[in-house]
């Protein structure tokens, strides 16, 4: 059986005692506040984040890993592994992705590099989901096309208080006005192709969150189960309520609770929160 090291970015938020367990390597993304950059979950934790929000002059920015982090990474795994599987956050909002694939092919490691086409914890759907083929003894080839089998059933919808961090990063691609319009409402908004994409947009706050639970409702009600994320930027009690709430309604649901980490929140904001998901098929595992 193949040796299979698996890889995939910092913005996973994957459980560390997971990772551990698991053996997963994690390429860190990094926030850079002025001239200082700190590696994700390496080096900041989402307390010292907020509280350096709240303290710096500047917003933050984010910076994807380096060429030569992948390089060094894939000259180590190739001693140790046959093969690697390694998934990232979305192409359409990040270059990791690209340099994931170029580090592979510098170093001549065999690496199927997965694009999540999404980011944040349903990458850690997809990741475990390849872990539990792999587990069960399934050949690389089947546990790739079933991670992105999974990769392409996944869906989000999240709410944003305020746009403009979206906007300032620039991974909102919409035409100026659009946008304009945009800042005075609460969008819902949903991954279409690996980009940011407004969904709906809803006059006031009580109204979005009524609306994200009612376009969850539609697609998970009648699926035979599903694996949901609740993900929030700093607003842990809100992510508990919303837990509660799919409790009460559903008993078809695995739910987790998760955050968007530095990285992520940097680009969305404080407050935020959404449902990633995935449905699961019949008898899937
Ligand atoms: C970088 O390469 O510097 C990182 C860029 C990260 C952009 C993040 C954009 C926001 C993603 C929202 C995720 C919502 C998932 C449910």
């Amino acid at each position: 059986m193949a040796r299979i090291a698996w890889i995939t970015d910092s913005t996973a938020y994957l459980e560390p005692a997971f990772a551990q367990e698991k053996g997963i390597h994690i390429v860190p993304l990094s926030v850079v506040f002025g001239d200082r950059s700190y590696r994700e979950g390496e080096e900041i934790d989402e307390a010292t984040f907020y509280r350096l929000v709240r303290e710096s002059p500047a917003p933050p920015t984010t910076s994807q890993p380096s060429l030569g982090d992948f390089v060094a990474l894939y000259e180590r795994l190739k001693a140790e592994y046959d093969v690697g599987i390694a998934v990232h956050l979305s192409g359409g909002i990040s270059g990791t992705v690209e340099t994931s694939r170029q580090g592979a092919a510098m170093v001549g490691f065999p690496v199927h590099v997965i694009d999540a086409k999404i980011t944040t914890y349903p990458m850690a759907f997809i990741l475990k989901a390849g872990i539990r083929l792999a587990e069960a003894g399934r050949p690389v080839e089947e546990i790739v096309r079933h991670m992105e089998d999974v990769r392409d059933r996944m869906r989000a919808l999240f709410l944003v208080r305020d746009l403009s961090y979206l906007h300032r990063g620039g991974r909102l691609n919409m035409a100026q006005y659009v946008v304009g319009s945009l800042l005075q409402v609460k969008p819902i908004l949903h991954f279409v192709d690996g980009r940011i994409v407004p969904l709906e947009k809803v006059r006031t706050e009580k109204k979005a969150v009524a609306r994200v639970f009612e376009l969850f409702d539609e697609a998970v009600r009648n699926v035979p189960r599903a694996r949901v994320a609740i993900i929030h930027a700093n607003v842990p009690e809100e992510a508990l309520r919303w837990q509660a709430r799919l409790g009460e309604r559903y008993d078809h649901l695995d739910v987790v609770v998760s955050t968007f980490g530095p990285v992520i929140a940097t680009h969305v904001g404080e407050g935020t929160i959404g449902f990633g998901w995935y449905p699961l098929r019949e008898g899937e595992a």
